[in-house]
């Protein structure tokens, strides 16, 4: 008999986690949704079956929970996380709020699995799983010595806040999530301001992209952008990588890889594009080419949906993995 609960069912990346409980197939004996006390009440159908949302409260945690996976921003995952991880669960946590703890694992399933010192396991940031999943297989071929992120993220990536106001901005309306607007416009700021004129969302991808790949001295930078797009994040990477190589051994490492598609024939105008990416599950990569600039480093632009790949399909995927594992 398993037990899980979802917290934070009724947001943008809830709703997916809901979707790719069908994709997974991922059917608990029980399952109970939670929201704030806002969406208390609401009917959400997963299986054919009608599930009434609960307002998550301390009692709540007393339910002791087999997996409880977490979408409802760092400050809900911060205080009850170790209360459901102390009633016996195990937290997949979708919050920036666990992911560099030293004993919280940060998973991303095609390249690394959980040690489970602590019974919480943190879902990366979306910008930086699409870019790891891309690098992991170069890192594994060659080795890494150097690489440099330029992000042009979707809108979605700030909840339901982000699509309204670039759809109310598009009608005239003025911010409500972003300090400028972000219909026809570019804001080169996501989260906040770090001392060292960094935004939180650069220091996230650093970070984040070090612990994945277990190179904690990688020298890594990133300059996070918000574009007027809906949905799904495109990374603009460029690389050093150790061992030589050329062009074509990048698409070899990529080859045969199922979470990875190859799309990039510029002649006949094919690159991916954050449209074409949204409802995939894969990264999608393309303009593969070699930056004269620097020796053996390539640029290569990736796009992946941010809810989904970068959210909640990783998150499930991690569900699906503990699930798998525990019952052997
Ligand atoms: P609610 O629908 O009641 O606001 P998004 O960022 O896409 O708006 O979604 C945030 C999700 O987290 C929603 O499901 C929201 O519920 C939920 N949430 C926000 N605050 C809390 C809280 N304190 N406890 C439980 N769920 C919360
Ligand atoms: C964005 N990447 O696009 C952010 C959203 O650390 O999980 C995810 C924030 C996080 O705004």
């Amino acid at each position: 008999m398993v037990k899980v609960a979802i917290v934070g069912a009724t947001g943008v990346v809830g709703d997916k986690m809901v979707e790719m409980f069908g994709k997974y197939e991922i059917e608990p004996e029980e399952l109970i949704l939670y929201s704030s006390p806002r969406s208390a009440g609401r009917q959400i159908e997963i299986h054919n079956k009608l599930y009434t949302v609960q307002a998550l409260t301390e009692q709540s945690v007393d339910e002791k929970f087999d997996y409880v996976i977490m979408s409802a921003g760092g400050t809900t995952s911060e205080h009850y996380a170790p209360l459901f991880e102390e009633n016996g669960a195990i937290v997949i946590d979708n919050s920036s709020h666990w992911r560099m703890h030293e004993d919280v694992d940060l998973i991303v399933p095609e390249i690394n699995s959980p040690k489970l010192k602590r019974r919480i396991i943190a879902n990366p940031n979306c910008s930086t799983i699409q870019s790891v999943v891309v690098l992991d297989p170069l890192k594994k071929r060659f080795g890494l010595s150097r690489v440099d992120y330029t992000t042009y993220q979707a809108v979605s990536g700030s909840g339901s806040g982000g699509l309204r106001d670039l759809e109310d901005g598009a009608k005239g309306a003025a911010p409500t999530t972003y300090p400028h607007p972000i219909h026809d416009n570019v804001l080169p700021h996501i989260d906040v301001f770090m001392e060292d004129g960094y935004t939180k969302e650069e220091h996230k991808m650093i970070s984040e992209t070090r612990k994945i790949l277990s190179q904690p001295e990688l020298p890594v930078t990133a300059t996070c952008v918000r574009v007027p797009v809906s949905n799904s994040h495109s990374v603009q990477i460029n690389v050093t990588l150790e061992a030589q190589a050329t062009v074509e051994d990048i698409r070899e490492a990529f080859k045969g890889l199922p979470h990875i598609s190859i799309i990039d024939d510029p002649s006949n105008n094919l690159y991916p594009t954050p449209l074409a990416s949204t409802g995939k599950s894969q990264v999608f990569v393309g303009r593969i080419r070699k930056d004269e600039s620097l020796d053996n480093t390539f640029h290569i632009w990736c796009t992946a949906d941010n809810l989904l790949k970068g959210a909640a399909q990783n998150s499930v995927q991690i569900l699906k993995m503990m699930m798998e594992t525990e019952r052997g």
